[in-house]
């Protein structure tokens, strides 16, 4: 069974974390095959947006715990699966200049919880839950918890949750500003399909732009930015789609994107 299934519809991949009976935790095959699915949607222009769920009733339960069963007594480095195929990931994740939405169908729990977080766009259903696990098992949040919880949602909050691993139900995510909008369970999947398309069918340079200069902004001052976005309107402004966005904004229609 493909541990990470690849679907493509109207200019979106769907990238479906498919170990359902372990709640979708990370093992080596799930890491190769989102590898894969990144590569894939850094490499095909015809990609414009990605949308990362789970199946069954799990979103991602982060590592898979029972290939860390400690047999001796010897140290482990956990460093080397960071370097190896978490910390890859999520700054792949971070420099793909095509949105990542990610529809967060149930439990995200540690590296899961982080992954979820490391996306553009982050909808979940209202039975989902977040749970910063690590310290449970006597580790620290990694796949850049430590970096997003306290940017999105405080140093406060993001302490707290880190330190004491407590479930933080989807609307309480959504109310601290882990997650956009929350839908009932059996909307999930609509939702996100139809803002992933919508998507899409964006300017897709300007997007990828947006998500650099949003993204920048944690280690800038304001004046770097505003050179920074002084920069990136330079460069869409010198696309198609703004003459498309402006010549459909005259004529009184809706535009058509190339993604140019
Ligand atoms: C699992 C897992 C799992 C394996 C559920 N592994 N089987 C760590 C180390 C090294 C380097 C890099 O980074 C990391 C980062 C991390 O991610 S550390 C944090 C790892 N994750 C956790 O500590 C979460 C562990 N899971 C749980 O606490 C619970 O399963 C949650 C709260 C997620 C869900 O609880 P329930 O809804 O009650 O489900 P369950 O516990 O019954 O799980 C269902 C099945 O999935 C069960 O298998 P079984 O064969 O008994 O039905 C679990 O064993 C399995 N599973 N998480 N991480």
């Amino acid at each position: 069974m493909e541990t990470v299934l690849q679907e493509t519809d109207s200019g979106v991949l769907r990238v479906t974390l498919n170990r359902p009976d372990k709640l979708n935790a990370f093992n080596p095959s799930l890491h190769a095959g989102l590898a894969a699915a990144m590569g894939r949607a850094e490499s095909d222009s015809s990609i414009r947006c990605v949308l990362v769920t789970g199946a069954g009733r799990g979103f991602c339960a982060g590592q898979d715990l029972a290939e860390r069963n400690m047999k001796s007594a010897q140290a482990v480095d956990l460093g080397g699966g960071l370097e190896a195929w978490y910390n890859p990931l999520i700054k792949r994740m971070r420099a793909l200049e095509k949105p990542i939405v990610c529809a967060v169908n149930g439990v995200a729990a540690g590296a899961g919880a982080n992954f979820a977080l490391a996306c553009d766009i982050v909808l979940a259903a209202r039975s989902a839950s977040f749970i910063q696990a690590f310290v449970k098992i006597g580790l620290v949040p990694d796949c850049g918890g430590t970096y997003f919880l306290p940017r999105l949602a405080g140093t406060q909050r993001a302490m707290a949750l880190a330190m004491t691993g407590e479930r933080l139900g989807a609307e309480d995510a959504e109310r601290m500003g882990l997650v956009w909008k929350v839908f009932d369970d059996d909307r999930l999947m609509e939702e996100a399909a139809r803002l992933a398309k919508s998507l899409a069918a964006g300017p897709t340079r300007s997007l990828g732009l947006i998500k650099r200069g949003m993204y920048a902004s944690a280690g800038n001052t304001l004046a770097a930015q505003l050179d920074l976005e002084r920069e990136l309107q330079r460069e869409v402004g010198r696309g198609t789609d703004y003459r498309e966005g402006i010549a459909a904004f005259l004529e009184k229609r809706p535009p058509a994107f190339k993604g140019s």
